[in-house]
């Protein structure tokens, strides 16, 4: 929402974060007040250095797709979301729910390609506008007055692990076939959520949909 999204001349301090768990804190904190700003965000999400011994419990594979590992709910504010990538495991062209999308790299690389919103419906071939790679640390930003992305880990030889800040957190977005610019309904499900696995039963009762 832009009318709560405020912007400052200048950010607030940012405190030394040196965990994962002292990176959360700080999330909560700052998601306390009403209003988001975006650029303190991801301020406070650079100033963390990633270290693996901090995140290794959320850091569970799947051969088959990329896994998404609920960390933590920010007191219903936001989601923040280990995403694990395979080599090569991507997600299809989405979209995210109005909400704001923060993402920190903690190891690996991940691909970013921008598409535009298609104009209509089947409005037909999506045309990439951008790409970028990040790297470890690093941070980027993206809702959907911004446009459409896909994410995908390029390397075919090393994992990807990133950090997703999704505020308010949502449970549903939208997902397009890049040939026809078809839209599709998609659910987000969690792999696993503070460390555990998620049953098994749970799973495979969100699996009839549809996946981003
Ligand atoms: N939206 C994807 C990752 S790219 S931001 C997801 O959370 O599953
Ligand atoms: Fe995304």
């Amino acid at each position: 929402d832009k009318e709560m999204t405020e912007e400052y001349t200048q950010l607030p301090m940012i405190p030394e974060i040196n965990t994962l768990e002292e990176l959360t804190a700080e999330l909560r904190k700052i998601f306390e007040e009403e209003r988001i700003n975006v650029e303190h965000v991801k301020a406070v999400l650079g100033a963390y250095s990633s270290k693996p011994r901090d995140w290794r419990k959320y850091a569970k594979f799947d051969p088959h797709r990329y896994t998404r590992n609920l960390i933590d709910t920010g007191n219903g504010k936001y989601n923040l979301i280990a995403l694990c990538w395979s080599e090569g495991q991507g997600s299809s062209i989405h979209s995210h729910a109005d909400s704001h999308c923060f993402v920190k790299i903690l190891d690996g690389d991940l691909l970013e390609t921008m598409y535009d919103w298609p104009e209509g419906e089947d409005g037909g071939e999506m045309k990439a506008k951008e790409m970028n790679t990040f790297g470890k640390n690093g941070v980027t930003y993206i809702n959907d007055s911004m446009g459409l992305h896909r994410m995908e880990n390029p390397s075919n030889s090393d994992q990807c692990v990133s950090l997703h800040l999704y505020s308010p957190p949502f449970q549903m977005c939208k997902c397009f076939d890049q040939r026809t610019g078809h839209v599709a309904e998609a659910k987000v499900t969690f792999w696993s959520q503070y460390g555990k696995r998620t049953p098994f039963k749970v799973l495979k009762k969100q699996d009839r949909k549809r996946h981003v």
